[in-house]
């Protein structure tokens, strides 16, 4: 059980939410049942002040985009702000890029984080556009402005952009819980290395909200 006091201010954040990291876009980045959290994000959400996003949205002409020469996950050098090849995904525009099915439109969260639009940056936490984490997107600002202490966290993926954004809401300041019925991984290999460094950091998880106890 992980008890909230019910006076903090609480909020929801649906990190990188969109179909390119599903199985439904299996030439992008498909996370093993991504496609299955939306209801989970919608009912994490019904306990929070604010409901904040993320969206991945890259251009084509990424210096990042995986080639046979370049395989997916093999390290990019010469590139302060992007640090291996990946698969082209999030693309404005097409299907992957879009929020899963079932999620509110886009001008329907209380704020909402653009990343990785131009072609050198790919950072993966959803509080900074690079990855020295120097150049803030706003969103830490607009949750502390508003005296949030709690941060529910949930979207895709797990052991990538969700671990980075814990991580940095933690370095912030927030109290942080990870849902984890509202959010998947990419491998279960960086699964739990990501697990063991957000509780290191100090993040809390949850299985399912009802292990959630307002006092
Ligand atoms: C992500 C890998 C590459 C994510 C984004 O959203 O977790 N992972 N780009």
């Amino acid at each position: 059980m992980v008890e909230i006091n019910s006076s903090d201010i609480i909020a929801s954040f649906d990190v990188d939410a969109q179909n390119c990291f599903t199985p439904l876009c299996p030439e992008e980045l498909p996370v093993p049942d991504g496609h299955t959290i939306a209801n989970a994000l919608n009912a994490q959400a019904e306990l929070a002040h604010w409901r904040v996003a993320s969206k991945d949205a890259h251009p084509v002409s990424a210096v990042w985009v995986a080639s046979k020469e370049n395989p997916q996950l093999t390290p990019l050098s010469g590139h302060a702000n992007s640090d291996l090849y990946w698969n082209l995904h999030a693309v404005p525009g097409t299907y992957g890029f879009e929020l899963l099915e079932g999620l509110p439109a886009v001008t329907d969260y209380d704020f909402f984080v653009w990343k990785g639009i131009e072609p050198d940056l790919h950072p993966y936490g959803a509080c900074y556009h690079d990855l020295a984490d120097t150049r803030s997107t706003g969103v830490i600002e607009f949750l502390r402005d508003r005296n949030t202490r709690t941060v529910l966290v949930g979207g895709l993926a797990l052991d990538f952009c969700v671990k980075v954004t814990v991580l940095q809401l933690l370095q912030a300041g927030f109290r942080v819980i990870v849902n984890l019925s509202a959010t998947r991984s990419l491998t279960e290999v960086t699964e739990q290395q990501a697990m063991t460094q957000m509780r290191e950091a100090g993040a809390e998880f949850i299985n399912s909200l009802d292990e959630l106890v307002f006092s």
